[in-house]
């Protein structure tokens, strides 16, 4: 059970990183290229078709500005495809989140938030626990983990504000 990461360009890495960084945490066995649905069509399909041959069952598809690559991954696979729209100029990030999330009635793209890959890294373990334990158990350690930190950032502060 392997994730497929498609990004636009290199310039997505220093925010696709993380999601790398997470599936890592995971274990999680992932595929990763550049590939744009703009410059490189033919790339994008051979992409998603040797990831399928590799045993992918989830894509996540990184673009920014006219963001149509999470749109063009979903029509080639029943597979989920998240989609992360990646914040560029002029518009911030505005543009790639309409182009992701705005799919028609269909072929459905799981949007995160603009810059959002370790959500999108997230989801996509969530997906592969669906139909495994092991996985399942390692995020609601992770949960676990994430709530503990918040706890002591809340004892943190206590300590803090009586401080002041
Ligand atoms: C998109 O255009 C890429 O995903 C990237 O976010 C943006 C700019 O690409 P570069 O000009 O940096 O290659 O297709």
């Amino acid at each position: 059970m392997k994730v497929a990461i498609i990004m636009g360009s290199d310039s997505d890495w220093s925010v696709m990183k993380s999601a790398v960084d997470t599936l890592r945490s995971f274990d999680i066995p992932f595929d990763i290229t550049v590939a744009s649905a703009h410059r490189t069509p033919n790339k994008v399909r051979e992409f998603v078709q040797t990831s399928l041959e590799n045993g992918a069952k989830v894509f996540i598809a990184a673009a920014g500005c006219a963001a149509h690559l999470a749109g063009v991954v979903a029509s080639y696979t029943t597979m989920p495809v998240i989609g992360v729209p990646i914040s560029s100029e002029p518009f911030k990030g505005f543009d790639s989140l309409f182009s992701t999330v705005q799919m028609p009635p269909g072929v459905p793209v799981a949007t995160m938030a603009v810059n959002g890959a370790k959500n999108a890294a997230l989801f996509a373990v969530q997906i592969l626990a669906v139909a495994n334990e092991d996985i399942q158990k390692k995020l609601v350690d992770y949960r676990a983990k994430m709530e503990a930190e918040v706890e002591k950032k809340a004892e943190n502060l206590k300590k803090v504000v009586s401080e002041n």
